[in-house]
């Protein structure tokens, strides 16, 4: 056992697991979304049922559309038009095919969110400096005037090109929203710049359909109940919330006996409940293992031929696109034979850090239990080469022939859905062009050098820079985007970006930069339908549980207004108000798309549809039971691991054909490490969607921000546990308190991500608020978010 692998040692550690344990209980238990936290909160809330129902005129069904990727129901308890008490869905239906859609933490705390004392009461205008924080109250008629002036003036002054709605997330998945209200009217008005991809599975979303042809490459999570072998690459379930009942399969797998495997640098709380064994894995160096895991499955014969000949391009040499030499091959590459490199687990542990026989042990078992389910997470994906994480998972569900199969999983970027509603609220943008969302700033600064190589689309040349920007319940325009300090000094200055309209329901670091700023309303306040994203067949119903609070208004309602001014009211709306949207897509759905979806009654009455299937879903089961007739959608029709477009596009180093790991700018192997010696990550914490819920102090006491470093790193700087530290790099400089412990690998600090960037006098954030310190540089293929790729070095403040 080498000394000098840290990984190694903290494996070696036998106390590790118990002392995990340990901790477990005294901090991070009662906070689990899911599992035992979700046990106390229904067990007190049992209690509260108790309480006389005089205490209450009605009880709401409702659901929050917040970014989680979960639905749950939320049970609104009313009494006088106010909302006394809020409980979640508490029905055992007996059948376990249906597990109750529970709140986790976060649904604990809707109360505070709605009556908190510093919800955005009234309308305002910025008055300082643009970013000072300084506003004046003024009137709804003024608001509207405003922005449908200055939507005209900067439409007629620099094209609509120069309009752009921002990425945001805090109304996802619903039917209407404060995005698709903007877009509307600007689309009416002439039209604005779209954006394609997201900051969630950016790099995913192009490369996964480089081998798969789409994205939906995942299965539905009742067929984890036939798994026997689960890998849980960088996901971390008990936290982040992908859909609502995926945990309770995910229990129930583990129960009927499958091994699960984590490999995280955290030892997340996932670990805790779920897994059988945690491998901790340098960030970055996740594609090493994959290689080698590769290797050791073809080098000891365990791949399946039969599948990689019949359903496969670019395995060997006997199966390569025309024109393309053998040793281009996934399999020639893996042995090393045209750059004498083998892709021994030796060679990966160097570089990832996972001792070489759990690489090979984790390999043999994946390659013969069957079947296996190898998911990822998306986390190491928002890295440099994100794409090649994405692949290379896919191409190890291809060579153990665990795709189309009940039980396997295929890997890839893992959407799947069976809960189609129909959106009635549609927008027709008459401007084609694009780019990818994490390039706004680029083109706020640059727009008009812009090139296909940035990622352009649907031109060649723009006309203009971003001058307009909506920014419609979403914290991207500041926090949640890369390199804040980069991000405020393009937005403070007036001349660059001229109009800045944020709706929230606080005043937010993005708001803070906001010409106008608008109160938005929560869930509570209007109607809506909740869908979870495309890993569910659920959904929920939005009741409107109160009237809006102060002078909140839905974004639809504002930008009616706004379309009324600029004459297009009619084509807005089509004569339809938020409800009557609601009604429309519940009838529409009845007859487009499902008859037995229940009316509108009956579902605001049951709050929640299930769609039912006689059987999980299986990603390709299509395409592997009859390819002939079912095709897979690539150029080739089959599972392209060498792709031939890829190959094509001539930058071979940083978009190879076939996945493979590339040593990272920001990573282990770059010499600016001698520099900024820990490699920063960061995730998506339990007590926060994002940064939403940040300024909420029960789920500060529940979960803390502060940033986890391993005692290795510490002990180098004299850091103790609790020590406020100063993180920082050449962008950015932040302070935090720490907590040194072993859950996380050695050389990694992490911070979660979403603390409201609090800058002091100087400039440097008080709150941990990690985008500081995260780079703009994108990915080479997807054109996206890379912000856990950064180096930071860490001192005592
Ligand atoms: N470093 C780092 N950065 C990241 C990530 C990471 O992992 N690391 N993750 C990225 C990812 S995957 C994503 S999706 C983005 C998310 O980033 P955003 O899309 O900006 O999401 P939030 O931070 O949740 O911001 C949502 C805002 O909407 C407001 N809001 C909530 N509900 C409502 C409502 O009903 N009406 C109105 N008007 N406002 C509302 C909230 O108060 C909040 O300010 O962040 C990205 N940024
Ligand atoms: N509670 C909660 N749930 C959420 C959200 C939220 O903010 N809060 N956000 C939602 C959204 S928009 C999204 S996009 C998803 C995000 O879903 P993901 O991106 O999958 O979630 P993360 O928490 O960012 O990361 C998952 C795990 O990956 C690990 N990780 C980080 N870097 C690496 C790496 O290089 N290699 C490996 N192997 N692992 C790594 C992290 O330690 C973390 O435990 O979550 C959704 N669900
Ligand atoms: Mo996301």
């Amino acid at each position: 056992m080498s000394k000098d692998n840290p990984v190694r040692s903290l494996l070696a550690n036998k106390m590790q697991r118990r002392t995990f344990l340990k901790w477990s209980g005294a901090i991070g238990v009662p906070v689990i979304a899911g599992g035992v936290g979700t046990k106390l909160l229904i067990d007190k809330q049992k209690e509260e049922n108790v309480a006389s129902a005089s205490d209450w005129d009605k009880v709401v069904s409702t659901c929050s559309i917040n970014n989680c990727g979960g639905r749950c129901v939320i049970k609104a308890y009313v009494k006088d038009g106010v909302v006394v008490r809020v409980a979640t869905d508490t029905q055992e239906s007996g059948d376990p095919s249906i597990p109750p859609l529970r709140a986790c933490v976060r649904g604990r705390n809707y109360r505070n969110l709605l009556y908190h004392p510093h919800r955005l009461k009234y309308p305002m205008k910025r008055v300082g400096k643009r970013g000072e924080g300084k506003f004046e109250r003024i009137s709804w008629e003024e608001a509207i005037n405003t922005i449908a002036s200055e939507i005209k003036r900067i439409g007629d002054t620099y094209g609509p090109e120069s309009r752009y709605v921002n990425y945001a997330s805090g109304q996802s998945w619903g039917l209407h929203g404060g995005r698709n209200s903007a877009r509307k009217v600007l689309a009416l008005t002439g039209g604005y710049l779209n954006y394609r991809n997201d900051y969630s599975s950016g790099a995913g979303n192009v490369a996964t359909p480089y081998t798969y042809g789409t994205n939906n490459s995942g299965s539905s999570f009742d067929s984890l109940l036939h798994s026997k072998y689960i890998i849980l690459w960088g996901q971390n379930p008990s936290e982040m919330i992908f859909s609502t009942p995926y945990r309770e399969y995910l229990m129930q797998a583990k129960k009927n006996g499958a091994k699960i495997i984590l490999i995280d640098p955290r030892y997340t709380d996932t670990a805790i409940t779920y897994a059988d064994e945690w491998i901790p894995i340098k960030p970055t160096t996740d594609n090493a293992m994959m290689d080698a895991m590769g290797y050791v499955i073809v080098s000891e014969k365990l791949h399946d031929q039969t599948f990689l000949d019949k359903y496969c391009v670019g395995f060997d040499g006997d199966h390569m696109p025309d024109g393309i030499a053998k040793e281009e091959s996934v399999k020639s590459y893996l042995l090393g034979e045209k750059d004498g490199v083998a892709k021994t687990p030796e060679w990966a542990e160097k570089i990832c850090g996972v001792p070489a026989e759990k690489i090979r042990e984790i390999a043999r078992n994946y390659a013969t239990i069957k079947p296996a389910a190898l998911i990822q997470g998306w986390a190491a994906q928002r890295q440099a080469y994100g794409e090649q994480f994405m692949r290379g998972g896919a191409q190890l569900a291809c060579i153990t022939g665990n795709v189309g199969k009940l039980g396997g999983w295929a890997a890839g970027t893992g959407y799947w859905s069976r809960a189609e509603i129909v959106y009635p609220f549609k927008v027709e943008n008459p401007v084609k062009t694009s780019i990818p969302c994490f390039l706004w700033t680029k083109a706020v600064e640059q727009g008009t050098e812009m090139t296909a190589a940035d990622g352009l689309q649907g031109t060649d040349k723009l006309t203009t820079n971003i001058k307009m920007i909506f920014n419609m319940a979403g914290n991207m325009l500041v926090n949640q985007h890369a390199d804040i300090n980069k991000t405020t000094s393009l937005l403070e200055d007036e001349s660059k970006v001229e109009f800045i309209c944020v709706s929230d329901l606080f005043m937010t670091p993005s708001a803070k930069y906001a010409d106008i700023v608008l109160p938005g309303t929560t869930f509570f306040e209007r109607y809506d339908i909740g869908v979870p994203w495309c890993f569910g067949d659920y959904v929920v119903f939005g009741d409107k549980t109160i009237d809006p609070l102060y002078e909140c208004r839905n974004e639809y309602d504002v930008f009616t207004e706004v379309a009324e001014k600029l004459g297009v009211k009619e084509q807005f709306t089509e004569g339809r108000s938020i409800l009557d949207l609601v009604k429309e897509s519940i009838k529409r759905t009845r007859e487009e798309l499902d008859p037995s979806f229940p009316t509108f009654e009956e579902f605001r009455e049951k709050g929640v549809h299930h769609f039912k299937f006689d059987e999980p879903l299986v990603g390709f089961k299509a395409q592997i039971d009859d390819l002939e007739n079912n095709p897979f959608e690539t150029p080739s029709g089959k599972i392209e691991l060498f792709s031939k477009a890829l190959w094509d596009m001539k930058q071979h180093e940083e978009i190879p054909a076939i996945a493979k790991y590339i040593p990272s700018w920001e990573g282990p192997e770059d010499p600016l490490i001698e520099k900024y010696p820990l490699q920063l990550i960061s995730w998506h914490y339990k007590r926060r969607c994002h940064s939403t819920y940040d300024n909420m102090p029960w789920l500060e006491e529940a979960a803390k921000q502060e940033m986890w470093l391993n005692p290795k790193d510490a002990e180098k700087r004299g850091i103790m546990d609790g020590d406020r530290v100063q993180v920082f790099n050449e962008r950015g400089s932040l302070y935090i308190d720490v907590k040194v412990t072993t859950r996380i690998t050695p050389g990694v600090a992490g911070i979660p991500q979403g603390a409201w960037y609090t800058p002091d006098k100087t400039g440097v954030d008080q709150r941990g608020s990690v985008n500081v310190l995260t780079s703009q540089r994108p990915t080479p293929l997807a054109k996206s978010n890379p912000q856990l790729t950064n180096l930071v070095e860490v001192k005592k403040a």
